[in-house]
């Protein structure tokens, strides 16, 4: 299923004039296109096989999703390189697929199982592959943060084109962690991008109870730009962090994007979003970024309804055979539980996939291994 993802045609650049007028700028091929549905659908599909496996009694603790989110995740981890690096976040599954994570990993670590990215050691979504550019997920927010700063700052150190990404939602501005964050990356002009999931609400707290100043305006005060952006269209995202992963590569320091969207499910499956207004949420789900962006594809660029359709169809498909595989995945041996507790030995970070046709037709394949943690 990923193989097929990003077939490299050259077309990119020939293309770049006749779609200059589109969000992407024109970088973007059919395969690409197909590519950027693709995940979406992939996480949709998975995260609601997860929630079935939940309300089975399968999956220990609660359940978090990103319902309704997918285009931020997809679209900006799409930019990346291999060699670039991830600190991931809880509505970001589409960040994970892009990187070369697949759904019965993803679906084995919600039930704590052995092929699960953890081992079976987090029975939830606090993983990163660390094979694949990603470091594991810190709950305390907004505390990856600081980590993709300190990863942008060993590039910075060692003169290397790379670039960090982190994610981070509106609710978790309000803690001193970010403000540090922010701080050091614009002092340092680091290369990292931030994404800012402003999908209305902290758990049950909405935007006005949140704060006063936007906290894309309050990039500036930190000495970058921040950028708006519509967190449910796909390719407009894809194209904020394009620039943004390009200016941070040139050296010209952080961008904090402002992704606006909406969360379509509960924080957590536990939780009934009663407190979400009835209005709001009829509007929001006309905007559902997997429906706006497969019509799209065919009103705008040459997709046929049914050729949509099938990669709708394929996806689910495939998720189901995830999730058969996740399921017949057994429960870790207990001798396991304490390896890896502690840091034995350093390790290099690996390189993630980057289907980008761009990235293939520039650097050959994708995925390539070699560049340092
Ligand atoms: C420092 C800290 N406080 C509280 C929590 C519990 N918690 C997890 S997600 C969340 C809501 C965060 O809201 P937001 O940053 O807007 O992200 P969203 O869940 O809406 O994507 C809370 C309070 C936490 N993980 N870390
Ligand atoms: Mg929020």
């Amino acid at each position: 299923m990923r193989g097929d993802v990003a077939v490299a045609n050259g077309s990119a650049r020939a293309s770049a004039k006749a779609e200059a007028r589109e969000p992407s700028g024109g970088l973007l091929t059919r395969a690409d296109r197909a590519a950027l549905l693709r995940f979406m659908a992939m996480m949709r599909a998975a995260e609601e096989r997860g929630l079935t496996l939940y309300r089975q009694g399968k999956v220990p603790g609660s359940f978090y999703d990103g319902c309704g989110q997918e285009a931020i995740s997809v679209g900006s981890s799409f930019a990346l390189r291999p060699e670039d690096r991830m600190c991931i976040l809880h509505r970001d599954l589409g960040a994970h697929f892009v990187r070369g994570v697949t759904p019965d990993r993803y679906l084995a670590n919600y039930m704590g199982r052995a092929d699960g990215v953890t081992g079976g050691k987090d029975g939830n979504m606090h993983f990163g592959d660390p094979q694949l550019g990603c470091v594991g997920m810190v709950s305390m927010l907004p505390d990856m943060a600081p980590v993709a700063c300190g990863m942008a700052m060993a590039f910075k150190i060692r003169g290397e084109k790379r670039v960090a990404m982190t994610y981070f939602g509106e609710g978790s501005t309000a803690n001193g962690q970010w403000h540090e964050a922010m701080n050091l990356a614009g002092v340092q002009r680091l290369p990292v991008v931030f994404m800012l999931e402003n999908n209305q609400f902290a758990y049950s707290t909405p935007n006005e109870l949140e704060f006063v100043v936007d906290p894309v305006e309050r990039a500036h005060a930190y000495g970058f730009p921040g950028v708006d952006v519509d967190g449910n269209d796909v390719e407009a995202v894809f194209a904020a962090a394009n620039e943004a992963v390009g200016r941070a590569r040139a050296g010209d320091g952080p961008t904090l994007i402002g992704c606006r969207t909406m969360r379509m499910h509960g924080h957590g499956a536990h939780d009934d979003m009663s407190y979400v207004p009835p209005e709001m949420f009829e509007e929001w789900s006309q905007r559902d970024p997997i429906d706006v962006y497969a019509k799209r594809l065919v009103a705008d660029h040459g997709f046929s309804a049914d050729e949509v359709d099938q990669i709708k169809a394929e996806v689910k498909e495939y998720v189901a055979d995830c999730a058969e595989r996740a399921l017949a995945s057994p429960m870790p041996e207990p001798e396991r539980a304490t390896e890896g507790v502690f840091a034995d030995a350093w390790q290099k970070l690996g390189n993630g996939d980057a289907p980008w046709s761009r990235w293939q037709s520039e650097n050959g394949s994708h995925g390539a291994n070699g560049a340092s943690a």
